[in-house]
């Protein structure tokens, strides 16, 4: 499976092809554009989201309300194009205000010079986390069709600023409540609070977030080369999200303060082998081992500040305070949708890979005979 998206953060539409796909899954759209309304959602998130409705429409790869197989092509409409039109429109604009002061940690000032421009514009419009409704689109059809394998996740915010979940008792039954998508309504308060406190001060939060996905055949993914491992792959995928700065899988950086004794996964055998932990977080070799993957993203604060820091313009050369932009203060909560469908994405394009199928009923039937081998292994 592969996906390529395109379009601008201010342009007209995102649109998004995603290929691979086998034939006959039944897709409900109204599924798509809830995990859409999920990513737009979450606690510190800045105005334009009231402005975006993220009303996917689909016009290939799907009739009938199934996949036909052939590549699918999704349309995500940008409203706030409306505000944007006169500089925005590829051809036809008539206003071009030029940026010529790059935002530190942006992806600002390096695209300049690498492309060449001498307006920030082309860069940021394109590396814009609107770009991220694509990842939630494509993951959200991977997840409609990992259901039929019986393969469950979820994902939620560890650490927003310095609160962080281990020092709070955690409370499962509330994470849907949560307006910072933590498990914990001492936590999240304390949370909101520390995004209203940046707020205040015109200043941003990052934080960490995990995805667990459940049920996940052992042996995906490969230890035979450095391509065919799925870890790495999930964390190439996770850090491309817009301000990732670090993945982590099981126990990962932790594991650096502890002996090996107590850093693996005891092997035992009831009806199939066993594990009596998860230190490894569902990986061993590249591979899954059947064990939940629990795999943690680290999300910097965004750099667009209110209270600016200094740059320099590229035409004088003076140093000034950088370009200040209408942004959010907190992504953190809406990074953790995002997570969990990239790597929803990559679990089934790791099953789609290695058990070659066209259509959904050949791929169920691959599955479960895999998964009756290794039972029976
Ligand atoms: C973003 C800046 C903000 C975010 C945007 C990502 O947009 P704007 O500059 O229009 O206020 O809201 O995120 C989205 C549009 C989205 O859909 O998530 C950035 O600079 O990356």
């Amino acid at each position: 499976m592969r996906y390529v998206s395109s379009g601008h953060s201010h342009g007209n539409q995102i649109t998004v092809v995603l290929e691979g796909v086998p034939s006959n899954v039944p897709i409900d759209i109204a599924k798509i554009n809830e995990a859409l309304k999920l990513r737009r959602s979450g606690y510190g998130r800045g105005s334009r989201m009231n402005i975006e409705t993220d009303q996917v429409e689909i016009t290939g790869g799907i009739l009938y309300g199934k996949t036909t197989g052939a590549p699918i092509t999704i349309i995500i409409k940008n409203n706030d194009y409306i505000n944007h039109e006169s500089y925005m429109d590829p051809f036809n604009f008539s206003k071009q205000d030029k940026i010529t002061v790059p935002r530190p940690g942006h992806a600002d000032l390096v695209g300049m010079i690498k492309y060449q421009f001498d307006d920030t514009r082309p860069v940021f419009e394109r590396a814009s986390a609107r770009e991220t409704v694509s990842r939630v689109v494509v993951g959200s059809i991977a997840e409609q069709v990992l259901a039929f394998l019986d393969i469950s996740s979820r994902s939620f915010v560890t650490q927003i600023g310095n609160v962080k979940l281990d020092d709070y008792e955690l409370d499962w039954d509330y994470l849907d409540e949560s307006p910072v998508f933590m498990p914990s309504r001492d936590a999240t308060k304390r949370a909101c609070e520390l995004i209203d406190y940046a707020k205040t001060n015109q200043d941003t939060l990052g934080g960490v977030c995990q995805v667990e996905v459940m049920n996940v055949p052992l042996g995906l993914g490969s230890f035979v080369s450095h391509e065919t491992k799925l870890d790495a792959k999930i964390a190439q995928s996770l850090i491309s999200i817009q301000a990732c700065k670090g993945v982590e899988f099981g126990d990962g950086f932790k594991l650096a303060d502890n002996f090996g004794s107590v850093s693996h996964d005891e092997i035992y055998y009831d009806q199939g082998f066993k594990r009596k932990t998860n230190h490894a977080g569902g990986f061993e070799g590249g591979m899954t081992t059947g064990e939940p993957i629990i795999v943690r993203a680290v999300f910097k604060p965004i750099p667009t500040l209110m209270k600016p820091l200094m740059s320099v313009d590229i035409k004088t050369k003076e140093s000034v305070p950088s370009h200040i932009e209408r942004s959010d203060v907190c992504i953190v909560p809406s990074a953790s949708v995002i997570c969990k469908y990239t790597v929803l994405f990559e679990i089934l394009n790791a099953l789609v890979t290695q058990f070659t199928a066209d259509t959904l009923d050949q791929l169920i039937k691959a599955v479960k005979e895999y998964r009756d081998y290794v039972a029976r292994f």
